[in-house]
């Protein structure tokens, strides 16, 4: 009986076992899932934070890209820092579009429905500025 007893003790250890193993698993996996995902239209680069990125164009890269009409355009932040994608310009935002602070590696996506010319830049370094051109 108390052989029995023990018996079943250890097969349910083994069971929690496992499934303490699937759980951590499955976690491992979603984790390597999230970031191949992302398929960036537009990066923001390292060291961005700093002003000087704007004499060579490579604050946000493309820092102008041309779209059809309905196109969702994806940024990706592989900076260090927190950025923003925000429509207009620092001293005259559109609000249109403004992806908060965006932290590393975190993606935002926005849909052109309208042709045109649009203008954005960071709300944190206001020397940040690109152009997205719907066609
Ligand atoms: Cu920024």
């Amino acid at each position: 009986m108390l052989k029995k007893v023990s018996i079943a003790g250890v097969s349910i250890t083994i069971a929690i076992v496992v499934f303490v193993a699937a759980l951590s698993y499955s976690e491992d996996e979603t984790e390597i899932e999230i970031e191949p995902i992302v398929n960036a239209d537009v990066i923001m680069p390292t060291k961005v934070s700093r002003p000087g990125c704007e004499e060579t164009d490579r604050c946000y890269i493309p820092s102008e890209i041309t779209v059809e009409k309905g196109r969702t355009v994806t940024w990706l932040n592989e900076d260090s820092a927190f950025h923003s994608v925000t429509s207009g310009f620092y001293d005259a935002p559109t609000e249109l579009f403004d992806s908060g602070h965006m932290d590393p590696f975190e993606s935002f996506s926005y849909t052109f429905s309208e042709s045109g010319v649009y203008d954005y830049y960071c709300t944190l370094h206001p020397w940040m500025e690109a152009q997205v051109i719907v066609e």
